[in-house]
């Protein structure tokens, strides 16, 4: 049965053949940010806010502002800040937000927060993609979150999860594999949310930073091309039943993955003869 996988070299009339970039096509951009701080005490109750909503769909969202609030005597409340910035592209989708708040114990009651999410939606065509990825995400202790998180829509699984939430620290580095065609959301969010009094106060704060690269579903050795090697390298993962054969993420590995394969890999090299 596996020698089915040999039919294809034997196929293509191509030796090799740069890869397009995969057609996957963001179908939802909705990337915001927000800082606020605002503070109570005996004769003073007010506070200030900022928030920015990204241009929908373009490529690149850099983002940087906050807000630094003092009460009517110019006596300290507290600060927020964010850095977010973003890329949205067809072969690469990237995020870095950074956000930290802070109170300066001066008052009642203070509150300071700053926020950065990322809420994308793509869809994968028929032959899938093949992705690599590295993300990390971390938040100092407290109410404070930082995530990134890729959904597989119809199948309802989670294909990547980095949580550093409430103090925690996370990461997934080199991390690979195909996405089958679909739908799929990629979610991100950074807060960090800081109270205070006049006997207490927080500096928080919130990290998330990840890059999604995609490549031609033919091409998993992701160097960019499609060629022999990449069936070579398929072809012995499949043997082997490593889990990196398994094009359709079933948990298997079997002929309908080499199939699978099979019809990328061609799909690859007939792309860039035409
Ligand atoms: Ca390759
Ligand atoms: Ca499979």
């Amino acid at each position: 049965m596996k020698s089915a996988l040999h039919l294809s070299i034997a196929m293509c009339s191509c030796a090799t053949a740069l890869a397009q970039a995969p057609s996957v096509q963001i179908t939802s951009d909705v990337r915001e940010t927000y800082a606020q701080a605002y503070g109570f005490d005996w004769e003073y109750d007010d506070g200030t806010e900022v928030a920015h909503v990204g241009p929908n769909s373009a490529a690149e969202w850099i983002d940087v502002d906050g807000v630094t609030l003092t009460d009517w005597w110019s006596i300290e409340v507290g600060a927020a800040s964010f850095y977010s910035e973003s890329h949205l592209g067809t072969a690469r989708i990237d995020g870095l937000f950074d956000c930290s708040a802070s109170t300066a114990g001066n008052h009642f009651q203070e509150d300071a927060s700053s926020r950065a999410s990322f809420d994308v939606d793509f869809t994968v065509p028929a032959l899938g993609v093949r992705y690599a990825f590295d993300g990390e995400a971390d938040s100092s202790y407290g109410y404070n979150t930082a995530n990134v998180r890729l959904r597989h829509v119809e199948s309802g699984s989670n294909v990547l999860v980095v949580t550093g939430d409430h103090g925690g620290s996370d990461s997934l580095q080199d991390r690979v594999g195909w996405l089958p065609a679909g739908t799929y959301e990629l979610r991100s969010e950074g807060e960090a949310m800081a109270y205070g009094n006049h006997d207490y106060t927080e500096t928080q704060s919130a990290h998330v930073e990840f890059e999604l690269r995609l490549y031609e579903p033919g091409d998993p050795d992701l160097d960019g091309s499609v060629t022999y090697a990449d069936m070579l390298a398929y072809k012995n993962a499949w043997k082997s039943g490593s889990a990196t054969a398994d094009v359709d993420g079933n948990g298997t590995v079997d002929l309908s993955d080499s199939h699978a394969f099979e019809l990328a890999w061609r799909a690859g090299f007939g792309a860039q003869s035409n």
